[in-house]
């Protein structure tokens, strides 16, 4: 048993006057505390790696701000990196791949992870921040989506557009595909252990579907998430899962069709218009543009207020930001934002 059910409640579709809320990044290198453990570490990825650390950085954000769920501290790039590409994370630079999927016959080295083993330090967080959150709030687990890991693994690196990857997808599509499925099973494997460790609810991040046409959406991304979330439904009836689809506006007529609990976005969708399409079929998580946490005080709650109002009558809200928290962003904004969700000001 959860004491504060708010996020569990909205993943039920249960109307709420005061939704829940919790930030993407919450925990991040705004907080000043973050960046103290960070350099304690050395690096990002040594900061992901150490259990203690990593659970030290989850519970910053809720020990200083009133959320209404906590998120495992890790990366979507983990599973890549077990896979043997290298992962690094240079400042200013972003994850890099020492080691990126260039061939087909890159892929076919490919395996399915002995996942508890292989990602052993990831569990041992999970364990550690449930333990510590003595069931206060939601613990939340996550993954990558296996499209949007495979950009990175093909690109070796961020981009905004993966031209790169992209273009290898299309021409080696059912190269790709094997890539797809073989990332799959991991994904499916790396959620299923980390809900037996202590997550309570699961959330993929399909940050880069939005590149893709209605058609190779479909293909490449919609169905592999759907197999996640029929699995883990299969699995683990009782845990609500959580996609994020950015910049998915075009594939709504597929979004809709999703076995998932929850439908997180970000702010060039029209909640409206969502409301509408959706019927109720989902929860819906989002979409606060995170730039307004560096405007005034006055821009930010006109623009929480508005969103609030839309969704005032709809069941299954979690309030929460359309990406993730800036790093430019005062820790006092966020604060002011969580009083202005809850009607305190
Ligand atoms: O300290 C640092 O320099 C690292 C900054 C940082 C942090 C705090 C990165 C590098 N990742 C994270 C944590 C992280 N990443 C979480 C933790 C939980 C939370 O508090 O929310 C989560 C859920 C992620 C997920 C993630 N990583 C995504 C999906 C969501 C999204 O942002 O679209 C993606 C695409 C990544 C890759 C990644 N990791 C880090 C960066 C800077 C990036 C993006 C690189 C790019 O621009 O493509």
């Amino acid at each position: 048993m959860i004491i504060n059910s708010k996020l569990q409640d909205a993943l039920k579709k249960v109307p709420q006057s005061i939704p829940p809320v919790w930030l993407m990044r919450q925990a991040g290198r705004y907080l000043p505390e973050y960046q103290k453990v960070r350099s304690k570490a050395g690096s990002f990825l040594n900061l992901c790696k150490n259990p203690d650390f990593a659970c030290e950085v989850a519970l910053q954000p809720i020990q200083r701000f009133d959320l209404d769920a906590a998120i495992l501290f890790s990366d979507i790039l983990t599973i890549p990196d077990a896979l043997g590409l290298e992962l690094e994370f240079s400042d200013g630079e972003g994850p890099v791949f020492k080691k990126p999927v260039r061939s087909p016959l890159d892929i076919k080295k490919l395996r399915i992870l002995s996942i508890e083993d292989d990602l052993h330090y990831v569990f041992q967080a999970v364990k550690k921040i449930k333990q510590e959150l003595k069931g206060k709030i939601p613990l939340i687990g996550f993954s990558g989506s296996p499209f949007t890991l495979a950009m990175y693994m093909i690109e070796g690196r961020g981009r905004s557009e993966f031209m790169y990857a992209k273009s290898f997808v299309y021409s080696n599509s059912s190269e790709v595909k094997n890539l797809l499925r073989i990332l799959t099973e991991n994904i499916i494997n790396y959620l299923d252990f980390q809900v037996r460790y202590g997550a309570d609810v699961l959330m993929i991040f399909d940050t880069w579907s939005g590149i893709l046409s209605s058609d190779w959406f479909e293909e490449l991304s919609f169905k592999f998430n759907q197999q996640i979330a029929n699995t883990i439904k299969s699995r683990h009836p009782n845990i609500p899962t959580v996609v994020y689809s950015k910049n998915c506006n075009a594939h709504l007529n597929h979004i809709k069709n999703y076995k998932f609990d929850c439908v997180s976005v970000d702010w060039t969708f029209d909640l409206k218009r969502l409301k509408d399409k959706f019927e109720g079929k989902f929860c819906i998580q989002g979409n606060l543009d995170p730039t307004f946490l560096l405007s005034s005080n006055n821009i930010l709650k006109e623009e929480i207020n508005k969103i609030k109002n839309i969704m005032t009558d709809y069941p299954g809200f979690i309030f929460n930001l359309g990406h993730g928290i800036s790093k430019d962003t005062d820790p006092s904004k966020v604060s002011y934002m969580v009083d202005i969700i809850r009607d305190i000001s």
